[in-house]
Order: structure tokens, then C-alpha cells, then sequence
């Protein structure tokens, strides 16, 4: 079992210091050592942002896509080879901004994807101007007189697109974080983990003792995530209540297991040797 330090690269997060990055990227690499994968078995997609300089930190196959291009990129690799774990990790400007549609679509197509989402709510790597996710009346740099729209509700919007998989987490609470982490991973099909991550330098409003005193666990409260009614029920309550946890699971095949060219081999198994393209250049040319 490869032990988390194996997942650490030679380079140090340049993460600021108290960042909830530095939650998520310990918690990640506990959760893949303990599921017993090693670094050859992964391969990482990451998007521009804080969160995407995770790239940098983590051992493992990598790719840094451009702005709000993680999915798209995931999906290729997963396709091209599914006996890989794919996992992307995304901000929220990111995901729910730029790369909102291809959320969308990935979740109905239900690949074995794990999306973990940073939610910090605000851009941080462009320093501090509003996201999807900042709440309505948020100051920053971008929106002096505070955020006009009403902010995203992104395990709603999911749920309702047909997610089979839908966590919060929070990075303040790294164990539940770490657990949160292996389920989703090992879920067959596709799993959002948005995780709450306090930016300390852009985001003075979602702190970590704002979180304290509003976070509270759904399994503690005898929460079962097998009804989507239930679940959405749940994504709604924000304020003084905050919940964390698995909100929603549901088995169902995935999009490689309904895809008849996946069924005997890999694609990058199967041998093109014999394949003349001859014609298409041709035609093409
Ligand atoms: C196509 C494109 N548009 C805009 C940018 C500039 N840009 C870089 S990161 C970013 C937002 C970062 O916010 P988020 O995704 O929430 O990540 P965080 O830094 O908060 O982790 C933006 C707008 C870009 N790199 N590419
Ligand atoms: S700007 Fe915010 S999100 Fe980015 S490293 Fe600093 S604290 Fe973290
Ligand atoms: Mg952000």
C-alpha cells in the first residue's frame, strides 16, 4: 500500500498559509493510500486556479487543462482508458462558472469520475473577484457594491441533472473529509465532492469558525442518501444549519459499461496495427 507521503511530489504547495488547500490535498492523498492505490493506477486532471496548482503537488499521472476544461479532458482519459482512476479537481469559478455545461453532461452520462470541487466562493487565483457560489451581497474587488445574483446551488443543480453521487465536505474537518473522499472514489459512476475551503486571504465572510458553528454531519442525524426527493430537500438548507456528508447515492451502470467498444478491452488495448487510414487521409487531405 503505498503510504500517503508516496503521493507527495518534490515541490512544496505555494498555498497561502491556512489556505483549506492544504485540507484537501492531505486528505486526498490519505484517501487514495487507503483505498490502496498507487500513483500508476491515477490520473489527475486539474483546472486553472489555487486549486489547480494542486498539480504540482500531488504524485500521480497529471494533466493541468485549461480554465473550466477538467471534465472534458477527464472524460477523454477515462474513455481512452477506464481501468484508470480518473479524478478532476476543480475551483468553483472553474467548475460552476466557466465549466458549468460540461458538469451538466458528465453527471447525466454517469462515467466512473470523481469531481472534487474547491469550493472556497470566490476566484482566488486572480485575487478575489466574485464566483457562482459567492452569496448574494458579497464585496469584493469585482462587485464594490456587493454580488448582485443569487449564488449557485451546485448539489441542487446536480441532483436534478441525475447525479448518482452528490457529497459536501468541509475543510475544516479533514478525517470526514478523507472518508468522504473514498466513497466517492470508489462509487461506480460519477461523484461530486464539493468541498467548503475556507480562502483566508480573499473570502472574509465563509471563515473556518463561520463554518464551526453552522456545519453539521447528515449521518449524525440518521440521514439515509438513497432518496433524490430527500436529498434535494437537504441541498436547499444553508445558514444557520450547514450540512455535510454523502447527500445522495444511487447505483446505475455507467456510461463504459453501456459502451460496446469498451466491452472486450481498453481502447488503448486494443491493437490498431492492422487499421489502414489510408482513404480517410485521403478524403480528408
Ligand atoms: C479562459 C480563461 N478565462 C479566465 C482566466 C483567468 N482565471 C484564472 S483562474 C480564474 C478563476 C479562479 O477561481 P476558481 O476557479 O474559483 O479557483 P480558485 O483560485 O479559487 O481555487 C480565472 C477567471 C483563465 N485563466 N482562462
Ligand atoms: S488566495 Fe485563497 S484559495 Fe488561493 S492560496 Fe490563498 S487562501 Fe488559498
Ligand atoms: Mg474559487
Amino acid at each position: 500500500m503505498a503510504k500517503p507521503e508516496e503521493f507527495n511530489t518534490p515541490y512544496s504547495p505555494t498555498w497561502c498559509p491556512g489556505c483549506g488547500n492544504f485540507s484537501i490535498w492531505n486528505s486526498l492523498k490519505k484517501a487514495l493510500s487507503e483505498l490502496e492505490l498507487a500513483p500508476k493506477d491515477i490520473a489527475m486532471v486539474y483546472g486553472i486556479g489555487c486549486s489547480g496548482n494542486m498539480n504540482n503537488f500531488v504524485n500521480t499521472y497529471a494533466f493541468h487543462a485549461i480554465h473550466g476544461r477538467t471534465l472534458p479532458v477527464a472524460t477523454g482519459i477515462k474513455l481512452a482508458n477506464h481501468k484508470l482512476q480518473v479524478i478532476a479537481v476543480s475551483g468553483d469559478g472553474d467548475g460552476y462558472g466557466i465549466g458549468i455545461a460540461h458538469l451538466i453532461h458528465a453527471v447525466r452520462r454517469n462515467l466512473n469520475l470523481t469531481y472534487i470541487v474547491h469550493n472556497n466562493m470566490v476566484y482566488g487565483l486572480t485575487t478575489g473577484q466574485t464566483s457562482p457560489t459567492s452569496g448574494k451581497g458579497f464585496v469584493t474587488k469585482s462587485t464594490p457594491g456587493g454580488a448582485i445574483e443569487e449564488a449557485i446551488n451546485p448539489l441542487a443543480l446536480t441532483l436534478s441533472a441525475g447525479a448518482t453521487f452528490i457529497a459536501r465536505g468541509f475543510a475544516g474537518d479533514m478525517p470526514g473529509l478523507t472518508e468522504l473522499l473514498k466513497e466517492a472514489i470508489r462509487h461506480q459512476g460519477f461523484s461530486l465532492v464539493d468541498v467548503l475551503q475556507p480562502c483566508v486571504t480573499f473570502n472574509r465572510v465563509n471563515t473556518y469558525q463561520w463554518y464551526k458553528k453552522r456545519v453539521y454531519k447528515l449521518e449524525e442525524e440518521g440521514y439515509k442518501p438513497d432518496e433524490r426527493e430527500r436529498a434535494f430537500a437537504r441541498s436547499q438548507e444553508w445558514g444557520e444549519r450547514i450540512p455535510i456528508g454523502i447527500f445522495y447515492r444511487e447505483s446505475r451502470k455507467t456510461y463504459e459499461d453501456e459502451l460496446p467498444a469498451l466491452a472486450q478491452s481498453s481502447l488503448v488495448e486494443q491493437d490498431i496495427g492492422d487499421i489502414d487510414i489510408t482513404q480517410a487521409m485521403e478524403e480528408f487531405a
